[in-house]
């Protein structure tokens, strides 16, 4: 079900116990602003998971309440894990859903990584 966007940050989100290390994730880069990791249901053969280590649901909250070095060191990582993994060239695709009608399903904003495969024009 996709998530209530006015909902205020739940801490019990699933990516939160991630950050906490309560439940586990296949880890592939860290730093003092984001995290990445597998998705647990991969829709392409690389499909990583960026999150920033602050308490925003999406990208409308961190685009509008995080500090400027939190965006940028957030937006720094995304690229940094592309690089890492390899996915420049050929290239990539990433995305982060929002709200109700972008389908987002976890409240803790997630920019979506996805690569290995040609993809196609996007499909509404
Ligand atoms: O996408 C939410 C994404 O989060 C979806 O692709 C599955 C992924 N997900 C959910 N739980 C986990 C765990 N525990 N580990 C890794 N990936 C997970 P959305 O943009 O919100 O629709």
């Amino acid at each position: 079900m996709p998530i209530d966007p006015r909902a205020p940050y739940d801490d019990g989100n699933v990516f939160a116990r991630i950050l906490r290390g309560e439940i586990p994730c296949r880890k592939v880069y860290e730093d003092d602003f984001a995290l990445a990791f597998h998705d647990i249901a991969p829709q392409a053969p690389v499909h990583v998971l960026v999150i920033p280590k602050g308490p925003y649901v999406s990208w409308d909250d961190f685009s509008a309440k995080a500090e400027a070095a939190e965006i940028a060191g957030f937006v720094r990582a995304v690229g940094t894990v592309a690089r890492e993994l390899g996915l420049v060239e050929p290239g990539y695709r990433m995305l982060a859903n929002v709200g109700q009608h972008g389908h987002q399903e976890v409240p803790h904003l997630h920019v979506h990584l996805f690569g290995g495969r040609q993809f196609y024009a996007m499909v509404p």
